[in-house]
């Protein structure tokens, strides 16, 4: 059911004795601790894939400055990570360095022969939230290219193929705070830089009241694209970060076939109910296996630390479709 490659070495634990959720947690949760990098004061969400039988990976972290940054990652297992201790070099297209990695919530996408990094980018001058956009060939230098959209923008979120010809990116409208709205939309480019043709794709509604946003790359399937994305709603304390799932058209992804009613994760355990910003999953990547269909899912928990959670493609369609809105 899964396009994709066959990963026979992506982390995976069968779901334990017992739990009958469509989505469990790993038994050594978390997999990053806060300080997992000297500076830091938080590693959270934070994008992993695979790279010639290994895995590499674009880390967000607070600094003890509260400074957010992005640092470069790899691992053998994808479960244990050395990663760097200085914010990730860019470069421009004329091998210039133009600054490090400023900015949170990074997504990679392996697209063709690139590796494509899009995260939430401080806009220059005005420092408002926008969507930056790099590539690299090798994931060791990465070309940054300008900023997708102007501000208030987050979630940028790139399809893993070329759909009718053009390079497809989810995003979030956004305001300067914490923003207490958020439908999801995408657009279409020619060639990564010039961004138009803009469709709404989701809104706001159910267990996600407040906000919704792209999360990991989408999973290509024979049926259409699985969509695995965080919904918010707010409380009397404050925001509560989830997890959602839906299945969307393949040709027109801004077509919705299924949602799901019920999140599919939700703040729960003590790691992701107790941290920096309490009540938040907030899922940046997944790693999956065709040939098994396993995938599990990389998120940030409580602004805080990395965590993962396994499901299987074919229970996770049919709970989607068993519990469409
Ligand atoms: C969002 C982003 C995320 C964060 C979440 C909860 O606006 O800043 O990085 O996980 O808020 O604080």
């Amino acid at each position: 059911m899964i396009i994709g490659a066959n990963l026979p070495n992506i982390p995976w634990q069968d779901r334990p004795a017992g739990c009958t959720d469509v989505v469990w947690r790993y038994s050594e949760n978390p997999i990053i601790e806060r300080h997992a990098i000297p500076s830091a004061n938080s590693v959270f969400n934070s994008a992993v894939i695979a790279k010639d039988g290994a895995f590499v990976g674009i880390f967000r972290s607070d600094s003890r400055a509260m400074e957010q940054q992005l640092f470069l990652g790899k691992s053998n297992d994808a479960i244990h990570w050395d990663i760097e201790p200085d914010p990730l070099p860019f470069y421009n297209e004329a091998g210039e360095f133009v600054g490090t990695a400023k900015g949170y919530d990074p997504r990679v996408c392996k697209i063709e022969d690139r590796y494509v990094v899009t995260w939430c980018a401080p806009f220059e001058v005005t420092g408002a939230p926008t969507i930056g956009v790099a590539y690299s060939y090798d994931f060791k230098k990465f070309i940054r290219l300008p900023n997708a959209f102007l501000p208030f923008n987050r979630n940028g979120v790139m399809f893993p193929r070329k759909i009718n010809g053009k390079y497809v990116m989810f995003s979030r409208p956004s305001d300067n705070g914490h923003t207490p709205f958020g439908d999801m939309f995408l657009s279409e480019s020619p060639d990564l830089v010039h961004w138009g043709q803009h469709h709404f794709v989701m809104n706001a509604t159910g267990w996600a009241w407040t906000k919704v946003g792209a999360g990991p790359i989408p999973i290509e399937l024979d049926e259409g694209w699985l969509l695995i994305y965080h919904g918010v709603g707010t409380t009397c304390n404050g925001m509560m970060y989830s997890i959602g799932a839906a299945i969307l058209d393949k040709d027109e992804p801004w077509k919705v076939k299924y949602r799901c009613k019920n999140f599919i994760l939700h703040p729960e355990t003590l790691y992701e109910c107790v941290g920096d910003v309490p009540n938040v999953c907030f899922p940046c990547a997944t790693l999956s296996d065709a040939a098994t269909g396993r995938i599990a899912i990389y998120y940030g928990a409580a602004d805080t630390v990395v965590a993962m959670a396994f499901t299987r493609v074919d229970e996770l369609v049919k709970y989607i479709k068993e519990n469409a809105m």
